[in-house]
């Protein structure tokens, strides 16, 4: 799929009154498009976008409680920003290929919301499905007839896309605004659930859906004084279809309330924000869907990149080592471990620098997946001195980790090899 053809599509179906935007202004689409070398046609009629997204009420939210993440976060397993909980690598070491619930990393843009299994509805509605349900009445599933669906497990990361943000600004020199994450908002689970495409059938899905919204029961997001409403982001029907899952497990455990209780959207290889948690709604499109979170957010904003940035999908290419950030190890032989990991599908190969001059291959361990990460470990003759150890993989469409990458304004997708301060005494 052609991200940045989808992207002209639907900006120029926009143009023509064909695609809906609620909640965006019309300032910024023109913007965004204008940059996209998309061209308004002479007298051609804007469609002026509605308000904001008249979301129905929620049913099963309580009220907005503090804290904003409900598990423990132990200062040996999370640095917390904010809303916002960063797994620490070496809290890591000991687990295999999945990550333990009490040690996955949280983002949140308000707080995570108490649902009761017992009245949610997963709703949907909108143009691409037969009939052209309604948000106000449309096709409804309880919780329990959606675990009697079908199941299928899959193994795969979460990624925030602006997981390594910090390096911008204390590897390149260049601050990028968000939270300041370093390698830690990932983590790799087994989601079981029912498959999208199966729901998105048994609904009424239409030839002529473009597009399928997922829509977050959590408060809605406010910044910069905006109600920018629920947190939501369209995703294309194609990978809607592909890959795509309504996952009400983690780890063979019901969803915990901090990774969406009681359902939540896994899309793999993309960015977290793809992964709505707490889905309530689900508008299946026949014209193509805007939301603050594909033309404000997630979006590449910089020098190297269109006036009015890039959308991004899939994750960038990274590595990182199951060490404390400014490591302190004794001297002699260390076996270092790590994980590569590469939105594009498998790890290939992965070489570790000791001396900043010289590459030598980590040995994998196991079998990394297309959806997942690659662990691995390299023996070290460790030295007395100071250190930056570095990794970097290569994917299976043979990308490598660069030295650098091209700034962007809200710091997504630090692909770049990262150094890891380490001391050997
Ligand atoms: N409803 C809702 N879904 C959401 C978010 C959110 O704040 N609200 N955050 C998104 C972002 S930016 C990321 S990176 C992932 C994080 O998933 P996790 O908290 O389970 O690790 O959830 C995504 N899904
Ligand atoms: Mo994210």
């Amino acid at each position: 799929m052609d991200e940045a053809e989808y992207d002209r599509t639907r900006l120029a179906q926009w143009l023509a009154g064909e695609a809906r935007a609620d909640g965006i202004t019309r300032r910024d689409l023109m913007r965004l498009s204008a940059s996209l070398g998309v061209g308004v046609a002479a007298g051609a009629a804007v469609a002026t976008a509605p308000a904001a997204a008249a979301a129905p009420a929620a049913a099963g939210v309580a009220a907005a409680v503090d804290p904003p993440i409900l598990k423990p976060l132990p200062a040996e397993l999370f640095t917390v920003f904010g809303t916002n909980a960063e797994t620490k690598w070496e809290a890591l070491r000991d687990t295999g290929y999945l990550v333990p619930v009490d040690r996955f990393f949280v983002r949140n843009h308000t707080l995570t919301p108490r649902i009761d299994a017992g009245d949610w509805r997963l709703r949907l509605y909108g143009t691409g499905l037969r009939g052209a349900p309604t948000a106000e009445r449309p096709v409804e599933f309880t919780y329990r007839q959606l675990r009697a669906l079908p199941s299928d497990t899959v193994t795969a990361a979460v990624e925030c896309a602006g997981n390594g943000r910090s390096f911008f600004a204390s590897q390149q020199g260049q601050a990028a605004s968000g939270t300041a994450w370093k390698l830690g908002a990932i983590g790799v689970a087994r989601w079981r659930g029912v498959r999208l495409s199966t729901v998105l059938k048994r609904a009424g899905l239409t030839r002529g859906a473009v597009d399928a919204q997922p829509v977050g029961l959590d408060p809605d997001f406010v910044s910069g004084g905006v109600n920018l409403g629920p947190v939501r982001r369209p995703l294309p029907i194609e990978k809607a279809l592909h890959d795509v899952l309504l996952a009400y497990e983690m780890n063979g455990e019901p969803l915990p309330p901090d990774h969406g209780f009681p359902v939540r959207v896994v899309v793999p290889n993309w960015i977290g924000v793809a992964s709505i948690k707490w889905l309530g709604q689900l508008e299946v499109s026949a014209e193509p869907l805007f939301s603050p979170w594909n033309t404000q957010f997630y979006r590449l904003f910089g020098p190297t990149y269109p006036a009015d940035g890039e959308l991004v999908s899939r994750q960038a290419v990274k590595s990182a080592f199951e060490l404390p950030w400014e490591a302190t190890l004794c001297a002699g032989r260390q076996v270092l471990r790590g994980r590569s990991w590469s939105g594009n599908g498998r790890i290939r190969r992965v070489e570790v620098s000791v001396d900043g001059r010289t590459w030598r291959p980590a040995r994998p361990i196991g079998r990394g997946l297309g959806t997942a990460w690659q662990r691995w470990e390299y023996e070290w003759r460790a030295a007395p001195g100071a250190y930056a150890l570095r990794a970097r993989a290569t994917d299976v469409e043979g990308v490598t980790q660069p030295e650098t990458v091209p700034h962007n304004a809200l710091g997504y997708l630090f692909g770049a090899i990262v150094r890891h301060p380490v001391t050997v005494v």
